[in-house]
């Protein structure tokens, strides 16, 4: 399978978080017209969002595919509903949170979509699985990612 390569961030922090991380995975390794290439180690972060809520379990997931955005992101989103996903506030606790990071070097602003993830720099618990899976990664504005990474630090956030 070639395509494209896109990365995949996953986030849980409820109704036991490292199992529905890995429930993801086994999910995006069966997408059709797709091929899961690798998955980064699971990490422990701390809550960005309303205090009292729960730590989450991150990764990240880099995916072959022949799938345009679009499709990707409704397939992302009906495993997001097929693992029962409570949406109960804006940046609150959820039972599983896929965003699709990056689609090969493509920039995408539409109202469902905008590529690369608008938070996705602002946020060590992306980029650290980030560059652990793909060390020389670049922006579409050709910056690298590990250099985002370093900008942010790696407080907060743990390898399992
Ligand atoms: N959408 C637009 N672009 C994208 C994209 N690239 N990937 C749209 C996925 N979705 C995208 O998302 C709202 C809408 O974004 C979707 O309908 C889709 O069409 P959502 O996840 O349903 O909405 P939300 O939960 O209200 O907000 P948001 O901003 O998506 O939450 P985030 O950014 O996903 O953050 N703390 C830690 N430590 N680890 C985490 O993983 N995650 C969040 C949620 C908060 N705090 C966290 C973590
Ligand atoms: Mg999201």
């Amino acid at each position: 399978m070639s395509g494209v390569c896109a990365y995949i961030g996953l986030g849980s922090n409820l109704d036991t978080p490292i199992a529905q991380v890995e429930r993801a995975l086994a999910a995006l390794a069966m997408l059709p017209e797709s091929r899961l290439v690798v998955a980064s180690s699971l990490y422990r972060s701390d809550p960005l969002g309303p205090a009292g809520q729960p730590d989450y379990i991150n990764a990240v997931a880099e995916l072959h595919t022949r799938l345009a955005p679009l499709d990707l992101l409704d397939a992302l989103q009906a495993q997001e509903l097929a693992q029962r996903r409570v949406r109960l506030e804006h940046w609150g606790p959820r039972t599983l949170d896929l965003d699709l990071l990056l689609y090969g070097a493509m920039r995408i602003d539409l109202p469902r979509l905008q590529v690369p993830h608008p938070q996705m720099l602002r946020r060590n618990f992306v980029l650290l699985p980030l560059v652990e899976i793909a060390p020389g990664l670049q922006l579409p504005d050709g910056s690298p990612i590990h250099r985002h990474l370093a900008v942010l630090g790696e407080g907060g956030i743990q390898r399992l």
